[in-house]
C-alpha cells in the first residue's frame, strides 16, 4: 500500500518558500500550524548525515509568529508564562513555556522581544494566537495581538555560520545564541537570529514581506552552493540525540512543564503576575506524578510507532508511553522521548517497552546527553 498523500487545498497554508521545498524534492510533509512543514528530503539518515556535516535551509514558516504590541506587551506576555521575561533585553530570544490557569503547556515557543512594548511569539504547534487574544480582550488590556507576515527560513548546520559570513557580513559571527540582529539580504528587511531546532548550530532568518520569500531563498541557496547546502527540515534523529521536545508529541496541555524538564529555563515565583503561579507552586510543593524522560533502547533498529507504545515495569505493570522515537547511528541505539511515572524516571531506572504486542525490548532511562547513570 503507498503511503496516503497530503493535498495542498488553499484551506492548507501556503509558506512563501514552498515552492523551492517542492523543487529540491521534499518527499513527505506533515502539518503545522496549519500549513505544511517538510519532513524528508532523501531519506531520515541520510538528511541527517547531511545537517551535521554541512549546511541546510529549512523551510519552517510554520513557526509562526504571535505579535505582541503596545502599553501592556510585557503585562500580557509575562501573564502567559512561568519565564521571567522583564529579563528579557531587546535583541533578546527567550524559549519560554506558555501555560495555562493549570499549568498545563499551551505552547513551547521562543519568545522575542523586539522593543520595549513589542514582542514577536514564535510558537509551536498550536493556536497560541487564539489564546492570548481571548486573554487581551477578556482582561481589556491595552495591547494588539495578531499575526504578522512574518515566515523564519533555517540555515543549519556547521557550516551556516560561513555561509551567513560571505552572505550578510562577518559581524554574523558575534551573535550570540539566542540573540538577533536587524539586516538585509536580497534586499529585504530581516531578523536574523543565532537560533534554529538542531543542536548543530545556526541561525534563522525571520521574512517580513512574503512576496519575497523566493528571493531570501535563492539567496541563502546561491551562498550556499560552495558550502554543499541541501534543503532541509527539523530532522527526527538530529532532534532526539539533541533532546528537543516536540510539541503535541512528546507534551501536550495535559503536561506541565515541571514534568517535561521545562522549569530548566525558569524560577517559579517570579515578580510578575502569570496565570499559572498558583498550578506550578502546587505541583512543585507535591512533586511531580510522572516525567519526561530520555528512555534508551538497545538492540535492533525500530521504526517508531504511529500510536504510542506502553512502558513498563519489571512486574508487567504500564508505567508510561513512549511518544517518540528514531534509530540514532552515533550512540547506535533507539532514541526515545516517554512519559513515565515519576518513581520509574530517575536516571538509570530500566524498563520494559512493549513494541505494539509483537514483543519486547529493554530500556534505559537517561539524562539529557543519553548517559545512562551509574547503575547500569
Ligand atoms: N524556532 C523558532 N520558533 C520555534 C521553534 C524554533 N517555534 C516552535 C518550536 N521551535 C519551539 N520549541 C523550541 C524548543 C527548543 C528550542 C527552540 C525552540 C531550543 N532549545 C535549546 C535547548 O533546549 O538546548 C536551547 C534553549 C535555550 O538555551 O534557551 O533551541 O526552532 N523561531
Amino acid at each position: 500500500m503507498s503511503a496516503p498523500k497530503i493535498v495542498f487545498s488553499r484551506r492548507l497554508r501556503q509558506t512563501p518558500f514552498e515552492q523551492r521545498a517542492l523543487e529540491q524534492g521534499a518527499k513527505a510533509f506533515t502539518v503545522y500550524n496549519h500549513m505544511p512543514l517538510s519532513s524528508v528530503y532523501e531519506s531520515p539518515e541520510e538528511d541527517y548525515a547531511h545537517l551535521c556535516e554541512h549546511v541546510q535551509v529549512w523551510d519552517v514558516a510554520c513557526e509562526r509568529q504571535v505579535e505582541v504590541v503596545g502599553k501592556d506587551a510585557l503585562a500580557l506576555v509575562e501573564l502567559v508564562t512561568p519565564r521571567d521575561i522583564s529579563k528579557c533585553a531587546i535583541g533578546q530570544c527567550f524559549y519560554a513555556p506558555v501555560c495555562d490557569e493549570n499549568g498545563g503547556v499551551v505552547n513551547d515557543p521562543i519568545i522575542i522581544r523586539l522593543a520595549e512594548d513589542r514582542f514577536w511569539v514564535s510558537i509551536a504547534d498550536s493556536d497560541v494566537l487564539l489564546w492570548m487574544k481571548g486573554i487581551a480582550y477578556g482582561r481589556a488590556m491595552d495591547v494588539s495581538v495578531f499575526e504578522p507576515d512574518v515566515s523564519p527560513l533555517a540555515v543549519q548546520g556547521p557550516k551556516s555560520f560561513d555561509l551567513m559570513a560571505d552572505l550578510v557580513g562577518e559581524h554574523i559571527r558575534d551573535i550570540r545564541f539566542f540573540w538577533f540582529i536587524e539586516t538585509e539580504i536580497a534586499g529585504t528587511e530581516v531578523i536574523l537570529a543565532r537560533s534554529g531546532w538542531s543542536g548543530q548550530g545556526g541561525f534563522e532568518i525571520y521574512l517580513q514581506d512574503s512576496s519575497r520569500g523566493l528571493d531570501l531563498w535563492d539567496a541563502v541557496w546561491r551562498a550556499g552552493e560552495k558550502y554543499n547546502i541541501w534543503a532541509g527540515c527539523p530532522n527526527l534523529i538530529e532532534r532526539l540525540e539533541t533532546g528537543l521536545l516536540s510539541y503535541g508529541s512528546d507534551m501536550t496541555l495535559d503536561n506541565n512543564p515541571l514534568e517535561c524538564g521545562l522549569d530548566r529555563f525558569f524560577k517559579l515565583g517570579k515578580p510578575a503576575e502569570y496565570m499559572c503561579r498558583e498550578a506550578l507552586d502546587t505541583i512543585a510543593a507535591q512533586g511531580v506524578a510522572r516525567k519526561v524522560v530520555n528512555l534508551k533502547v538497545m538492540d535492533d533498529k525500530l521504526t517508531a510507532p504511529r500510536s504510542t507504545w506502553n512502558v513498563k515495569n519489571e512486574t508487567g505493570e504500564v508505567v508510561g508511553i513512549l511518544t517518540s522515537l528514531a534509530y540514532s547511528p552515533k550512540y547506535e541505539a533507539n532514541l526515545c522521548f516517554a512519559t513515565i511515572d515519576a518513581a520509574y524516571g530517575n536516571q538509570g531506572q530500566t524498563l520494559i517497552v512493549d513494541i505494539g504486542g509483537s514483543g519486547f525490548r529493554e530500556g534505559v532511562v537517561c539524562d539529557l546527553k543519553w548517559n545512562q547513570g551509574a547503575s547500569i
